[in-house]
């Protein structure tokens, strides 16, 4: 029987197994019975919640066993705590640890599936894993040039992987000696050095945190790969243990130390790959720790039934956003997100920019990742993208950064008759003629697509004033003409930018 339906999920919210994600893993009945009489209490209040990896759905529930800031604030109060979030648009995503030693090959073998994964890819055992960290001196790592590469690419957040599911923790920890500073000849803390160069140069600084999955630590979760046994999924018996104590002993105090080690950081906790294991009580007392930093802001991932403030769509863009939703889309410039030294499948700088362009006609950030190497250097494919999409938002960014989305609609595409998505229903096939954002005053039109001669809009909810290209450093006004409840604007033979050209429409 499926997790899923043990703790009695509708089916609405029955996660469907992708990629990586085969299975998830109850360590023992009497754990399975606990989630049950848990989900009893809460399931006449079960919601469906989307987005996590593409197809998946997880549960939520309106009613908790501890309030959480989202179960309390006013409207008024969300949106404040929400808003240099809503304006930022555009983030970068680190994963960076022990993985980037191996960088998908282990015992010769190149090991399938993203980099982070290899320990479990490749069922390497918990002391052949921790001996990496005697390896681990990164010491190309510097934190001033990542900050100034994130500024650089035009992003306004970080959020860094502090422990990933292999367990070890990119941070100075009391709690839990497996980690950078106690474990490995580097000695230094990166998350530390992060924080004080994100102050420096006015970035805002977050913490990825693995609270579920923990594959060194015992008592930690993993999700099956192969032919991991249940009921654990474990490989190796020294990770075998109690989900709840694992967390008391280990991952609660080590997000205490995140929570109150580094001033006025970290801004978001990026929880991921909730199971079972983590029930309404045990994520109940993490979010009491959360309660005590207001204006933390932390995403789907938590489980427990908390739905936490965003959206969290992976590796995809979907169809219409999440209207009344905060969301935010991560993904990969390569197929990895820690790095793999023979992954060269690079998107291209136009793919870069018109995801953080679609994105943002939907209302939603794009959480953009990097994956350094073992000696803490960003790989040149990734850091020359970061720079060309740098360069387009130098010039326009006022169409992304504090904009909200599009009044119209179809322009992003449409639902195919025939085809299916992973869900079963109606595929979206995306156009990619142009996307629309909006502020209060203006009507930003990015056109992929150069038309011919002029740019018309059938209906347009308000009057345009004017209008002009934001690339033309004059703004020379371009000819507008009213067609019915529509506009034809007039523009020149040429793009000015090859992959996307703002049209500004002043409008009252
Ligand atoms: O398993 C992780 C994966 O390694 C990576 O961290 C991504 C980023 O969103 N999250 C999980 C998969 O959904």
């Amino acid at each position: 029987m499926s997790a899923a339906r043990l703790i009695g999920m509708d089916s609405d919210t029955i996660p469907v197994p992708l990629l990586h994600r085969e299975d998830m893993s109850l360590k023992s009945a009497h754990r399975s019975i606990a989630i049950a009489t848990a989900a009893l209490l809460l399931a006449s209040c079960a919601l469906p919640s989307f987005a996590q990896v593409e197809g998946e759905r997880v549960a939520i529930s309106s009613a908790h066993p501890i309030a959480a800031i989202q179960d309390t604030e006013t409207p008024a109060q969300r949106d404040a705590r929400m808003a240099w979030w809503r304006d930022a648009r555009f983030g970068m995503f680190i994963h960076w640890g022990l993985y980037s030693i191996p960088a998908g090959t282990w015992d010769g073998k190149q090991i399938p599936g993203i980099g982070e994964w290899i320990m479990n890819r490749a069922s390497i055992p918990v002391a052949g894993y921790k001996a990496l960290a005697a390896q681990f001196n990164p010491t190309s790592f510097n934190a001033h040039d990542i900050v100034a590469l994130a500024k650089s690419a035009g992003m306004k957040y970080i959020v860094i992987t502090a422990k990933h599911h292999d367990g070890f923790a990119m941070f100075d920890s009391k709690a839990d000696p497996f980690n950078i500073v106690a474990a490995t000849p580097f000695h230094r803390d990166p998350i530390r050095e992060l924080a004080e160069e994100c102050r420096k140069q006015g970035m805002k600084l977050g913490f990825y945190y693995s609270q579920d999955q923990d594959w060194t630590a015992p008592g930690g979760a993993a999700y099956k790969t192969g032919n991991h046994d249940l009921p654990s999924h474990h490989w190796d018996p020294a990770q075998d243990g109690d989900f709840a104590t694992y967390l008391h002993t280990k991952a609660i105090p080590q997000m205490k130390e995140l929570l109150t080690n580094y001033g006025d950081f970290p801004v978001v906790i990026w929880f991921d790959t909730p199971t079972p294991d983590m029930t309404p009580a045990l994520a109940g007392e993490i979010v009491a720790l959360l309660n005590q930093h207001p204006n933390l802001i932390w995403n789907n991932r938590l489980g427990g039934g908390y739905k936490g403030d965003t959206e969290t769509p992976e590796q995809y863009i979907p169809a219409q956003g999440y209207p009344g939703r905060d969301w935010e889309a991560c993904m990969t410039m390569n197929d990895t997100w820690g790095y793999k030294s023979y992954d060269n499948n690079f998107k291209s700088t136009e793919t870069l920019l018109r995801n953080l362009i679609d994105i943002a006609s939907k209302g939603g950030n794009y959480l953009l990742n990097i994956g350094p190497d073992s000696k803490g250097v960003v790989p040149p494919a990734e850091v020359e993208r970061l720079h060309q999409v740098g360069q387009w938002l130098a010039v326009n960014g006022a169409s992304i950064y504090g904009t909200n989305s599009t009044l119209f609609g179809p322009e992003a595409g449409s639902f195919s008759t025939t085809e299916k998505d992973k869900e079963g229903k109606p595929k979206f096939i995306p156009s990619w003629n142009w996307r629309s954002t909006t502020t209060a005053d203006k009507i930003y039109i990015e056109l992929f697509t150069w038309p011919n001669g002029s740019f018309h809009l059938d209906s347009v909810p308000r009057t345009v004033a004017s209008a002009y290209l934001l690339a033309d450093p004059k703004h020379k006004p371009l000819k507008v003409t009213k067609t019915g409840g529509g506009v034809d604007i007039q523009l020149p033979a040429k793009a000015l930018d090859p992959i996307a050209t703002l049209l500004v429409l002043n409008t009252k």
